[in-house]
């Protein structure tokens, strides 16, 4: 269904109609006190026109009651903007329980989706109706913004940190995905689309997409690889450095004093910049792993490292399938509303 007003986009979030409704009570304002000024202004200016060439008018005397009147109102009306705005955004930004997680990666001039499953995707992101979904984004080089405007939600995608939105779908169709921040001479080609569809036409396409590596899998390999074992036990259990098993979500103490919690940009940096935090108790010999990974493959590290879950779930699921059923694949895993994708 289109909107009712011809130029406002398609609504389709669970949230976009608070948007909305908090958008047309500012726009009500302000039209209000645009005509009330103008017609005042208007209306005084005829009213209080200057009759004779030698006509001195009578001096205007203060009035409190009418200054109190004019300050009180206005910080009311502001009041109410402030509150609403603010319930609106905490609402956006604060993050869900049991949300679908997908990777995103913006580059010039595209968008680089993977969904925990191991699906990936280029400029389109398929999403189920009624489901949480939970973006965790950066950017391969320069700032972009991901902007669904039927979902009115965006967030900037920036180089060298994570940046997290969440959005709930509420109509299955086909949605605009802008690129919102300028970002070089194709920057107004770096479109795609957000599918919306029924959990069970979801459930389809999630598993029409055999033997792409989950990227806890993926990242599972570089642990080895790059070496991480060597240090962190070879499913994370700890040695010359911390146990990673059980860290993700919990508040670390560093050696600087203070705590930290582990999200996805802390554990990014412990692998990009280990030096920035030491965690409390051991020393800085964890080597910088900068240049040597993509911004791909930290993620495939964090989700790997958001898997470990302690014992017994130390292994990912190999196939993408075995992803679907409860599996270190968390975000998939984890329990719904929507029962056909559990
Ligand atoms: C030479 C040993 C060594 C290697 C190799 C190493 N680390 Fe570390 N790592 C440490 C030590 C020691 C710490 C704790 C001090 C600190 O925060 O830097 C640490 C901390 C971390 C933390 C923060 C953990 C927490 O509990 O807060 C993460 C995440 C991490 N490492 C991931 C990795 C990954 C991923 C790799 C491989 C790409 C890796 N490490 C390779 C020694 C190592
Ligand atoms: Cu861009």
């Amino acid at each position: 269904m289109q909107s009712w007003i011809p130029i406002v986009p398609e609504s389709a979030s669970s949230f976009s109609w608070k948007v909305d409704a908090l958008y047309f009570y500012l726009s009500g304002v302000t039209l209000f006190f645009t005509l009330l000024i103008s017609g005042t202004l208007i209306f005084f200016v005829i009213r209080y026109r200057r009759r004779t060439p030698y006509e001195i008018p009578r001096p205007v005397a203060g009035s409190h009651k009418l200054e109190t009147v004019w300050t009180v109102i206005p910080f009311v009306i502001a009041m109410t903007m402030f509150v609403w705005g603010a319930s609106v955004f905490f609402d956006q930004y604060k993050p869900p329980q049991n949300a679908i997680e997908v990777y995103v990666v913006g580059k010039q001039w595209m968008w680089k989706l993977q969904h925990a499953t191991g699906q990936r995707e280029i400029n389109e992101l398929h999403v189920p109706v009624g489901r949480k979904v939970r973006l965790i984004m950066t950017s391969e080089d320069v700032i972009h913004d991901f902007f669904v405007p039927a979902f009115r939600t965006k967030a900037d995608v920036v180089p060298g940190r994570y940046t997290t939105m969440w959005f709930e779908a509420t109509k299955p169709g086909t949605y605009h995905l802008f690129c919102a921040e300028y970002c070089g001479m194709n920057h107004s080609g770096m479109i795609g689309s957000v599918i919306v569809m029924e959990p069970r036409d979801f459930d389809n396409w999630l598993s029409g997409n055999v033997g792409s590596m989950t990227p806890a899998t993926a990242g599972q390999q570089l642990y080895q690889t790059l070496g991480c074992a060597s240090c962190h036990g070879g499913s994370g259990e700890g040695g010359r450095g911390p146990a990673l098993t059980g860290t993700f979500g919990t508040q670390i103490s560093l050696a600087s004093g203070g705590t930290v919690t582990a999200d996805e940009g802390y554990l990014r940096e412990s692998i990009i910049n280990p030096q920035a935090k030491l965690v409390a108790g051991f020393g800085p010999i964890m080597p910088t792993f900068q240049g040597q990974v993509s911004e791909d493959q930290l993620m495939q590290l964090v989700a790997y490292i958001k898997s470990l879950h302690g014992a017994g779930t130390t292994t990912p699921a190999p196939t993408p399938s075995a992803a679907a059923s409860p599996s270190p694949a968390r975000a998939v895993a984890s329990p719904a509303p929507a029962p056909s994708i559990r």
